[in-house]
């Protein structure tokens, strides 16, 4: 099949490259757009490549369908997950953990009752003592805050170190010695939420008490989700509003439901909204045994 040209040369000689890039000020046909103007150019045409992929994948008869397995090999979470950017439940992944037997709100008022902590409450962020918290939280186990959100790297020099006792890594998926991991411990009520948003890397979400519903959405999506802040949209997927943002109504939301034991793979890019549906607590890792850290992570 013969291919029309688009008239774009990609292996211009550099030499021919920087001259017609000197004489820029005269105006001739056909010359060199300004570099800033071909990168601008280049972004359009990934972002339509991009949507078009999006609205081709939603075409499959099981769009939105998240994986779930109970049990996984290392290979084929590799090459059918981390390595493919794609979303998985690890059901049961972590029932094993001493964690799952131990951990509950009481467990940490008796273990760590006097540390201090941050809490959110009314969009704001304080400092609390665990022992306080958990009060509050034994009080009102609906109101949706305060939220604990804790972040170690790594959890072992923390005052929470006596934690990793329970906590088993997997040699074949993770490097329980790498010093650079970042641990998030999410405490709460039912109805904590945490925004629409991705991180900057592949993150485990091990759910060690009680349940949460993540909604998840493709990176492909991204230019449909106003993302005004780095890495936070401000679209609600729970209630959009179609009026502000009338470009959610072409993204494909999946939901999925996190049990005390379940994991859920959480790839670099994806976009997920995160609800308790009971006092619950995670603990986030991103210690992986394969490469997590990556370009695009500054954007
Ligand atoms: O559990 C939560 O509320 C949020 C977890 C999360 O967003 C994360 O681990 O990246």
């Amino acid at each position: 099949m013969q291919l029309e040209s688009t008239g774009a040369t990609t292996h211009q000689p550099a030499g021919e490259y920087r001259s017609s890039l000197m004489n820029r000020g005269s105006p001739k046909p056909n010359r060199v757009a300004p570099p800033g103007a071909e990168t601008l150019r280049l972004y359009e045409q990934q972002a339509a490549v991009i949507s078009a992929i999006a609205d081709l994948r939603a075409l499959k008869p099981n769009a939105g369908a998240i994986d779930r397995a109970t049990d996984i090999s290392p290979e084929t979470f590799l090459s059918r997950y981390y390595a493919a950017n794609e979303p998985i439940l690890l059901e049961g992944f972590v029932r094993n953990w001493p964690a799952i037997k131990k951990w509950s709100p009481g467990y940490f008022a008796e273990q760590f009752g006097d540390v201090e902590l941050d809490v959110y409450r009314d969009g704001h962020r304080r400092s609390m003592r665990i022992r306080d918290f958990v009060d509050v939280m034994q009080r009102q186990p609906e109101a949706g805050e305060p939220y604990l959100v804790a972040q170690y790297r790594p959890l072992p020099q923390s005052e929470l170190a006596a934690l990793s006792q329970d906590l088993r890594f997997d040699s074949a998926f993770f490097d329980a010695g790498d010093d650079q991991a970042v641990f998030g411990l999410w405490m709460g009520p039912a109805n904590t939420l945490t925004p629409l948003h991705y991180d900057q890397k592949n993150v485990l979400l091990a759910q060690l008490y009680g349940r949460k519903r993540v909604k998840l959405i493709s990176p492909l999506a991204t230019d449909r989700l106003y993302c005004r802040k780095r890495g936070y949209s401000e679209v609600d997927p729970d209630k959009p509003d179609f009026n502000r943002f009338p470009l959610f109504e072409r993204v494909t939301v999946s939901t999925i439901e996190l049990e005390a034991g379940d994991a859920l793979f959480l790839p670099f890019g994806w976009w997920h909204h995160v609800r308790s549906l009971s006092p619950s607590i995670s603990l986030s890792l991103n210690n992986f045994i394969w490469p997590n850290s990556f370009a695009a992570e500054k954007l």
